[in-house]
């Protein structure tokens, strides 16, 4: 069946609903720029999306050169053929006219054009003079969560190796670290447990803190389609804003912004109390379950009610759910990872299933969720606060292995501290230790916290800054030399999204003007430096994706992440796979800890883990008493207060995030007309009860104020829980407002403002979610609406009169799908 839908309207498109064990049908979507017809496409190039963790698997549609569309893949694990809005619209920001296409340096004060031998050199120079004067640990990298595997790997093996510098993270510190340490604290190391094809068996989900269907809307489509099917599951959120997710949830808590741990240890101890857990699972695979049911003894229903303010009735009803469920899958993002106790409640949900026993099987599985498409490579590869392969840095024979990978001697790599975080990189930019910051894919002056502090960071003379993007964002204005690259559909590599699948991504087009591909621009600097390996050849010895996959996959050799299974040749043409990968099982592994827990044991694990509460790091011989044998790890934590709570002179709980429309800082999203117009400027969000008390309503313009700083946005009022604003992080100072020219401003909207420079104790991952805020009215609506879309969490209460968010006709998908009844499907 063939149907064309608006997906600006409908995100989800229409249903392909199937059975409990039932095989996922395809439903293949696809957007054609207009007046193209699909016969006019002369290739359809494999690739997959970079605009969300799901790995979206899709052909870019190529006409004389030009991008012209895009088609889901229908034989792909992932989606099946499915693609959200932002997978088939943001295509078209790759053409626009505000692309850099020649490289910039700054000269009296201003940024000029030059060529690339120029712009190089400089980065050099500098380089060499600051190796020279104050050594390695003068220069730092900050790196992206959306780069490719092969760029990473370069990127980490010329810091670590080349430069020597232990300051090389990812905005993934602001993204999954809290994912990476709440799996390195119970399983011993990184590596996604579960599957998606979880979602296939399971009889109920848990989300928390993750809004599935605006940030990963192609599983919910899959979850819609359970929901629909036969025998369909239940579904618990944890959540204080009405997303789609709470609107379909059998139960929905709103709890407190913070309070996630309070909430956990509640409903461990019912789960406990009600002796709902599996003793030969916890005897045979777990130690510290004495130490976590004496720690939730106390921490009653009604105690959790308190603290999250949700009725305690609805904390039992939820243990209830969890607790009866016969395969349960949980997924954990940001309303986790950047609120109050980050790691700690993160670990706790990873209890629940240890536990229960709800660990590698089909529907019994945790997914502590990636968000950006391609950072776990950036965590594989070590291009975040880890070394490549999730190697031990304390442990000399993790570093000796990699060494020997390396041809370089042990002491080459710097292993005397942690590797730096990004919070305390930009802390030594601050400070001066730190004289060059080269960031690469990603956006912090938009997008890390406290932005008056960011911009006077990167804009002081004593830090050398260098930005490698496609656009001249608002960090690149700042910098002392800007590098074009090439981005997705230019480029060729590979990325792994949220449950371990890799894709290969084919280069479709050719990159604007002079950008060149991540790599290239990598491999060139390395070439410049000269960087030699022990026998004085060459560090980086690869020179392109296909040569870098392979020097990854001997990185990887044995290690949890092993790729030796696979290659360019094996992902072209069918579905993604799952890694691990080896050349006895080319398939790939859907699941982790099928058979107990595999990398624990003291001599394998990536790290011998933290108090969660303090940071502090546990010896390796702590470990050893802890953990002889390599089992999971029952880490218990109190509630703590939080850092920033609401007081009379800030009486609102700021939160922050995302909607369907936009990815991140816009600089693409933001580009594609059909996703600007469905949610063109900034708002905030309120409850209808304080609304109400403050005599305000929709479309009100309003100042959101915080000890940091201000921003400006319009009133939409929602079921939101009350004594929480929410306020989208995407509106940065760039704009395209009709008639102002693509590089228009518009200061003072960024979350960031307002946003506190705090982060978790031990993932180190900042918290985006909890600062404490005024809220002032600047002017009355007089009728206007605010921007905010009406389709998602920020869907306008009763009678508010705001239009539907529509697309028309430039929004219309076309949808096929299989007429055959879904069919039972394997229990893969
Ligand atoms: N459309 C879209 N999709 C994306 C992205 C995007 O920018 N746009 N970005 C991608 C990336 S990099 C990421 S990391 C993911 C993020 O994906 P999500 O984590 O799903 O997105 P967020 O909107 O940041 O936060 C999720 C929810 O956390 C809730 N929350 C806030 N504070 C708390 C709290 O204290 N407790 C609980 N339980 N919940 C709380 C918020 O109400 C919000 O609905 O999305 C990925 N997908
Ligand atoms: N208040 C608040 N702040 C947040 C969050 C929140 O929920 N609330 N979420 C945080 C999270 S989870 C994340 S992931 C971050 C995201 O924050 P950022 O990473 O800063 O956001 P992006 O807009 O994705 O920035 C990516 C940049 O890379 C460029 N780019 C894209 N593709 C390529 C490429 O192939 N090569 C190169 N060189 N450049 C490329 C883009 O043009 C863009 O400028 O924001 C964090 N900040
Ligand atoms: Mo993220």
């Amino acid at each position: 069946m063939e149907e064309s839908v608006d997906r600006i309207a409908e995100p989800w498109g229409g249903r392909t609903p199937y059975p409990r064990h039932g095989a996922w049908p395809t439903r293949v979507d696809t957007h054609l720029a207009r007046g193209v017809a699909e016969h006019e496409v002369q290739r359809w190039v494999q690739s997959a999306s970079i605009l969300h963790s799901d790995g979206d698997a899709m052909d870019i549609a190529v006409k004389d050169g030009r991008m012209v569309g895009v088609r889901g893949r229908a034989v792909d694990r992932v989606n099946r053929g499915r693609l959200g809005p932002k997978d088939l619209f943001a295509w078209q920001a790759n053409a626009s006219p505000d692309r850099l296409t020649r490289p910039l340096i700054r000269q009296d004060g201003r940024l000029v054009e030059t060529d690339w031998p120029t712009a190089m050199d400089r980065v050099v120079a500098r380089s060499r003079e600051l190796l020279d004067e104050r050594g390695p640990g003068s220069i730092g990298f900050y790196t992206s969560g959306q780069l490719f595997l092969e760029e990473y790997y370069t990127l980490a093996v010329l810091a670590r190796a080349g430069i020597r510098t232990n300051h090389l993270d990812g905005n993934t510190r602001l993204c999954t670290s809290t994912a990476a340490e709440a799996l390195k604290e119970s399983f011993g190391c990184d590596g996604q447990p579960g599957s998606y094809d979880d979602i296939d068996h399971a009889d109920v989900i848990a989300l928390f803190g993750h809004n599935l269907a605006e940030t990963q809307p192609v599983q919910w489509m899959r979850v819609l389609d359970r929901l629909e099917g036969a025998d369909p599951p239940r579904l618990v959120c944890v959540d204080p804003r009405p997303t789609q997710v709470a609107r379909h949830a059998t139960v929905h808590l709103a709890p407190r912004v913070g309070t996630n741990v309070a909430l956990l240890n509640a409903l461990l101890h019912e789960t406990i109390r009600h002796d709902r857990v599996d003793h030969a699972y916890i005897e045979a695979h777990t130690v510290g379950f004495e130490e976590l049911a004496a720690r939730v003894k106390d921490c009653t229903a009604e105690w959790a009610a308190a603290v999250c303010d949700v009725p305690a009735r609805l904390i039992v009803e939820a243990a209830e759910v969890l607790g009866g469920a016969d395969r349960l899958l949980s997924t954990v993002l940001q309303g986790v990872y950047q609120s109050h106790q980050a790691t700690a409640a993160a670990v706790q949900i990873n209890n629940l299933h240890l536990i229960r026993g709800m660990l590698g099987r089909p529907g019994a599985g945790v997914l502590q969720m990636n968000g950006q498409p391609t950072a776990q490579n950036t965590r594989e590869c070590g291009a975040n606060g880890d070394l490549p392969g999730f190697r031990n840095w304390e442990n000399d024979e993790h570093v000796a292995d990699l060494a020997e990978v390396w041809n370089v001697e042990p002491a080459t790599i710097p292993h005397y501290a942690p590797p730096t975080h990004a919070m305390q990189i930009f802390r030594y930019a601050e400070q001066g230790s730190v004289r060059m910051l080269w960031i690469s894919g990603t956006n912090p002056a938009v997008s890390l916290p406290e932005l008056a502090r960011i911009r006077s960071i990167l804009s002081g003379e004593r830090l050398f800054v260098v930005v490698q993007d496609l656009f001249l964002t608002e960090t690149a204005q700042l910098a002392d030399v800007v590098l074009p690259a090439a981005t997705w559909g230019e480029k060729t590599g590979t990325f792994t999204n949220a449950d371990r699948t890799v894709h290969l991504s084919d280069k479709a087009v050719e990159p604007p003007g002079e950008a060149r591909p991540d790599l290239d621009i990598f491999l060139d600097y390395a070439a410049r430096m000269d960087f030699r390996d022990k026998d004085g050849g060459p560090l980086i010895p690869w020179h392109d994706p296909e040569s870098a996959f392979e020097a990854w996959k001997r990185c990887s050799a044995g290690r949890p992440c092993d790729y030796t299974g696979l290659s360019y040749g094996l992902l072209r043409g069918g579905s993604g796979i799952q890694w691990p990968c080896t050349k006895d099982d080319p398939s790939g592994t859907p699941r982790l800890y099928t058979d107990g827990i595999s990398w624990a044991h003291p001599d394998r694990c990536e790290a011998y883990g933290k108090d969660l509460v303090t940071g502090a790091s546990t010896s390796v011989v702590e470990y050893r008493s802890l953990n002889p044998d390599g089992k999971a790890m029952l880490k218990a934590a109190e509630f703590l207060p939080l850092h920033e709570a609401p007081s009379q002179d800030y009486p609102f709980q700021l939160t922050t995030g995302r909607t369907v429309y936009h990815f991140h800082t816009r600089t693409k999203t933001g580009r594609a007309p059909q996703l600007n117009a469905a949610a063109p400027d900034v708002w905030v969000e309120i409850s209808e009860a304080d609304a109400a008390a403050r005599d305000l309503a929709e479309g009100d313009l309003v100042e959101v104020g915080s000890p940091r700083g201000s921003l400006r946005g319009r009133l939409r009022v929602t079921g939101l829980r009350r004594g929480t604003l929410f306020v989208p992080f995407h509106y940065g100072y760039w704009d395209t407002p009709a008639g102002s020219g693509p590089n228009a401003t518009v200061p003072g909207r960024a979350a960031n403002e307002t946003t506190i420079t705090d982060w978790d104790a031990a993932s180190k991952q900042p918290l985006f979610k909890t600062a404490a805020a005024t809220l002032t009215l600047v002017e009355k609506g007089g009728g206007q609406h605010s921007p905010a879309p009406t389709t998602t969490a920020s869907r306008p209460g009763r009678d508010a009169g705001v239009p539907a968010t529509q697309g028309g006709p430039d929004a219309l998908a076309r949808q096929t799908t299989d007429d055959r009844p879904a069919r039972e499907g394997g229990r893969r």
